[in-house]
């Protein structure tokens, strides 16, 4: 994570199947609750999203928090949350980079192929509107 207090902009690098955690349905090792991404309301999210699984595609999606009983089989560009705040489909290897406005909210980056989300290849991200400076929260 680096961030910019004066023009308030944090920039994110995403690793699908960083390690082999989830079996490779991971975000830099991470999935479900595991880490949560929190970010001033205000503020200009950009992550860029590298896909290191030489088995599966993968993508990000900003959802809503979902419950655990309503997380979608799978989740296009097209349902994201806020306007493009979201990846295509990755191949191995591939990469993308995206930015969008932080609008405080509970959120889900999430990953839209089909089965992945369910099986946990989600991690949540927060905007907070008394929230000084990005920082990452990790699960005890
Ligand atoms: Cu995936």
């Amino acid at each position: 994570m680096h961030y910019d207090t004066s023009s308030k902009q944090v920039h994110f690098e995403l690793i699908a199947a960083k390690n082999a955690n989830n079996n490779g349905y991971n975000y830099n090792g991470y999935y479900q609750n595991a880490v949560t991404l929190k970010v001033p309301a205000g503020w200009i999210i950009s992550i860029t999203f590298i896909n290191r699984d030489a088995n599966a595609p993968h993508s990000i999606v900003l959802t809503p928090a979902f419950s655990q009983n309503d997380i979608p089989d799978e989740q296009t560009g097209e349902f994201a949350i806020i306007n493009r705040a979201y990846t295509e489909v990755l191949h191995a290897n591939e990469q993308e980079t995206i930015s969008f406005p932080a609008k405080e909210g509970r959120y889900w980056l999430f990953c839209g192929v089909k089965r992945h989300g369910i099986d946990g290849m989600w991690i949540p991200l927060t905007v907070e509107r008394d929230l000084q400076i990005p920082a990452l929260h990790f699960r005890q």
